[in-house]
């Protein structure tokens, strides 16, 4: 049954996936998407509802010990299990992408995309996200807290902006791991209150990856985000209650970036 609640894994062979449809579990998706494109590479997908704290379960944390999705089971290599979406595209991109179409060999584009990957690990991933937990779901409305994340997301947008003034990918303008890294959280930026119209060389990016059909298929797994910025901008326009709750919380941002004299700079 499509919509049992899983209570552990149900392949037993190839790659298995358990994720939701948030920027950090389309990372993997995407990738499986592309590889199967690529090389006919087949996977098997379970859903993890991350608000019913399935991820926290003893069956998940066996497989990946920080309670938190995305993971990849590898049954081909033993049960292998991968946690955390850098270590992910490069598990999958060292055994299964083997003419290079999403990584690369030379060592030194090896390590852009590795620094790029960390990148987002360490700085866009946790920022944006701690901007819509001060945004959206933090229990008090701490001004202090919206703009110094939503400020610290912009600024980490406007590297890869000013990054991808003369180039279309992140990493020998080839599109790769690299961008697949970055890709779920741009595809969030408005819900996270930052205006993608701002970033125009990120802004051409984003409808790059996209247009492209396997990220297509990829941000539909389990189901398509409601967060994403095309169905973000089209609830604003179709739900008059929904616009006017977003337009008052945007004004909140604003406010508090003006409280506390918050000039965007980057890089
Ligand atoms: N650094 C990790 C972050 C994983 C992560 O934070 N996943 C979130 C969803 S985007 C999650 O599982 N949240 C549920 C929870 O915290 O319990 C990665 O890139 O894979």
């Amino acid at each position: 049954m499509a919509d049992q609640r899983p209570n552990g894994l149900k392949a037993n062979k190839g790659i298995e996936l358990l994720t939701w449809g948030t920027p950090n579990g389309v990372k993997a998706s995407i990738l499986l998407e592309e590889l199967k494109e690529a090389y006919g590479k087949d996977y098997t997908w379970q859903g993890i509802n991350i608000s019913q704290n399935i991820q926290k379960e003893p069956w998940f944390t066996k497989l990946g010990p920080n309670g938190r999705i995305p993971v990849i089971v590898d049954h081909d290599n033993g049960g292998f299990a991968v946690q955390e979406g850098l270590a992910i595209l490069a598990y999958l991109a060292r055994h299964y992408d083997l003419d290079h179409k999403f990584s690369f060999t030379d060592p030194l584009d090896i390590s852009r995309a590795e620094q790029w990957m960390a990148w987002q690990h360490g700085g866009l991933g946790p920022m944006q996200g701690q901007a819509n937990h001060f945004n959206r779901a933090a229990k008090e409305r701490i001004p202090y807290g919206m703009q110094r994340y939503t400020g610290e997301t912009e600024r980490l947008v406007g590297i890869l902006d000013n990054h991808l003034k003369n180039t279309d990918y992140l990493v020998g303008n080839k599109y790769s791991i690299a961008d697949i890294a970055s890709f779920g959280w741009v595809n969030a930026l408005r819900f996270s209150g930052v205006d993608l119209d701002a970033f125009p060389n990120l802004e051409a990016w984003w409808v790059r990856i996209l247009a492209r059909p396997a990220v297509q298929k990829g941000i539909s797994i389990p189901s398509r985000s409601p967060f994403g910025n095309e169905a973000y901008l089209q609830r604003l326009k179709d739900d008059k209650e929904f616009a006017d709750k977003e337009h008052s919380l945007m004004d909140a941002i604003a406010k508090a970036k003006e409280q506390y004299g918050y000039k965007y700079a980057s890089p």
